[in-house]
């Protein structure tokens, strides 16, 4: 058979650019390094990775966790960087202080640009994937590094110690963020319907009136990013996946904001056209062929 122009990869690109996930591996495949890298490649990019911790889970949950130690960590980036240009790096699952140490180290020694850090807290199956002592150091080390940190609610209660109910409540967490060093904030408002004011928990819409709204914070300015809200419990690994988009595409050479709704729309139509898999949170759909570009 003749292979015809049209029918090669889209992305063919001789130099395709290098994006690198220092994150944990959920061997089941729905999130941590395995989405990062079918997100990487699904823009178009190579990726490369070092795994922080070797988790053992499925869809309905985590069972346990084996941590890699600095040195490991050390170990599989050096060789990566000094062979390769990277053009970003993600962060994912960072559980202890050695880990997060090393990781801010290296991005600091070799001048890693396009750094998004996602300050995972908690598996979906609500597993606590990092201690409170590991996340003081990630809020100092690593928040001052980041090119934008991507939290969830949850994550951003935690980090910020404070309730987040409404819009108003998102802006004073997202200056908390900030004023520990974080230049931008993208705070995820999928988990809890966020009220437009200073609503509260009762005055919350039904699910049918559900918008996923995100709120980025660039400096002073608050960008405001909605999508349909899908109900489903197919939500294994969106945050993995996000961050990571939003990485492959700074590392093309989207600006941030751009990335961040290239970033959003592409999570939303991975959750829509999820596979349905397992017996518990399904993992997303990675293989989205129309965002390349
Ligand atoms: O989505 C958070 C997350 C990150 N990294 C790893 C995970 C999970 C959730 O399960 O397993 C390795």
């Amino acid at each position: 058979m003749q292979i015809t122009t049209k029918m090669k990869s889209k992305i063919q690109n001789p130099k395709p650019k290098i994006c690198l996930a220092i994150a944990g591996l959920d061997p089941s495949g729905g999130a941590g390094i395995i989405a990062d890298i079918k997100t990487f490649t699904a823009f178009g990019c190579f990726a490369t990775a070092a795994i922080t911790s070797v988790t053992f889970q499925n869809t309905t949950g985590v069972f346990g966790t084996a941590h890699q130690t600095a040195e490991i960590l050390r170990g599989q980036i050096e060789p990566i960087i000094e062979d390769f240009e990277v053009s970003a790096t993600k962060t994912g699952m960072l559980p202890t202080r050695g880990i997060i140490e090393e990781t801010a180290r290296l991005v600091k020694e070799n001048d890693l640009r396009n750094f998004v850090v996602d300050p995972v807290v908690r598996s979906t199956s609500d597993f606590d994937l990092i201690d409170d002592e590991a996340l003081k150091i990630l809020i100092e080390k690593l928040f001052p590094l980041a090119d934008i940190i991507t939290p969830n609610l949850p994550e951003a209660e935690r980090i910020t110690r404070m309730e987040i109910e409404n819009e108003k409540d998102i802006e004073k967490a997202a200056k908390i963020m900030q004023n520990f060093g974080a230049k931008n904030v993208l705070i995820k408002g999928g988990h809890i319907p966020i009220l437009d004011s200073n609503e509260t928990k009762d005055q919350r819409p039904k699910t049918e009136d559900r918008k996923a709204r995100d709120f980025l914070f660039v400096d002073d300015e608050k960008y405001v990013f909605e999508a349909e809200f899908i109900e489903t419990t197919a939500t294994h690994g969106t945050g993995c996946t996000l961050a990571s988009a939003i990485a492959a595409n700074l590392a093309v050479g989207k600006n941030l904001i751009e990335a961040v709704e290239i970033a959003k729309r592409f999570v939303t139509e991975a959750i829509r056209t999820a596979p349905n898999l397992g017996r518990g949170h399904s993992p997303i759909n990675h293989s989205i062929l129309d965002f390349r570009f």
